[in-house]
């Protein structure tokens, strides 16, 4: 059933002494840990009892959050009504996805277009953060959002909107960023933790592959590769590389990047983005995908002969 904000601000008013489970995806994104906290203080403001669950675990950049290290993955209960925040189907909830079912109030606030419809209660905002709409919820509950809240609201807005760089922000991204900040929200810490920390030996390693970017097509293909003895000589983790491509991308003349990781077993992992390509297209020849603009895929070979194939394959799809 589709119901207002306002709806189901008033139901869960009503449930003032009650528990209450909140979930979140998995592989979760600051959008979802932070608008399961604000959601969760927000909720014990007016007397809602709330715990958070989550399947898999809270990525470290998070746990600077208020709350985020109780977010549980034991299941542990009774409660009286549960709510998928950020969730545009049940089984992004991973292995709570069956649970959440097993309750009568279940709610489902979010802001994917293709959201299921899956709760008994539903709301679907078009917001570049789906903490825009649980920070409307929190305001329609008359829920004081107190400066824990406000961060972790704040989180959600500024990594959904990409730092408010995003084509998804509106002026009401913005204007609820200020309110969120007239509440207390600690915006520099936001941005220090989601943006600029990190380890000396991602800082070597990116000095290492920056300094080795390949240009072809006269400069509109770049690409970066990053080997496992750069890995090990930098002491970087390969999941520490997010975030690479996007200084790439930064290159005037760059219209598609490419980022090759090569594996253990002389495979690669190419990322791509693109401004304008269908690079999606591109990783479908290599039985990849993902999007117009950021796809992926992998392929085996030696290295010459992956960038040559990457190349050939790239300069088809770019006008
Ligand atoms: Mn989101």
């Amino acid at each position: 059933m589709k119901t207002s904000l306002a709806a189901i601000a008033a139901k869960l008013k009503n449930m003032a002494g009650k528990r209450v489970a909140v979930f979140l995806h998995v592989r979760p994104d600051g959008d979802a840990v932070g608008g399961a906290l604000g959601l969760r203080f927000a909720l014990e403001e007016i007397g809602v009892l709330c715990d958070v669950y989550c399947a898999d675990v809270i990525p470290e950049k998070f746990l600077f959050l208020q709350g985020a290290k109780e977010i549980r993955r034991e299941w542990n209960g009774k409660y009286d009504a549960h709510i998928a925040v950020d969730c545009s189907d049940a089984a992004r909830m991973g292995e709570f996805g069956g649970v959440f079912f097993s309750v009568k109030e279940t709610y489902n606030i979010d802001h994917h277009v293709s959201n299921a419809r899956y709760a008994k209660y539903n709301y679907v905002g078009d917001t570049a953060s789906n903490s825009e709409n649980l920070f409307d919820l929190c305001e329609k509950m008359g829920a004081h959002i107190l400066p824990p809240a406000a961060t972790a609201f704040l989180t959600g807005v500024i990594t959904d909107s990409g730092n408010f760089a995003h084509s998804n922000t509106t002026a009401m991204t913005l204007y609820i960023a200020a309110e969120l900040k007239r509440r207390g929200a600690d915006s520099q810490t936001i941005n220090y933790k989601m943006f600029k920390e990190q380890t000396a030996a991602r800082a070597k390693l990116f000095g290492m592959t920056a300094s080795e970017i390949r240009y072809f097509e006269e400069g509109r293909i770049g690409i970066m590769s990053i080997t496992q003895k750069m890995l090990e000589e930098s002491g970087a983790k390969a999941e520490e590389t997010e975030g690479f491509i996007d200084f790439l991308m930064g290159v005037n003349t760059v219209e598609v990047g490419m980022c090759l990781m090569e594996m253990k077993d002389k495979n690669y992992k190419v990322s791509f983005r693109s401004k304008k390509t269908d690079v999606n297209a591109v990783a479908q020849v290599f039985g990849g995908g993902g999007h117009k603009l950021a796809s992926g895929c992998m392929i085996g070979g030696y290295y010459e002969e992956v960038v040559d194939k990457l190349v050939s394959v790239c300069k088809r799809y770019m006008e």
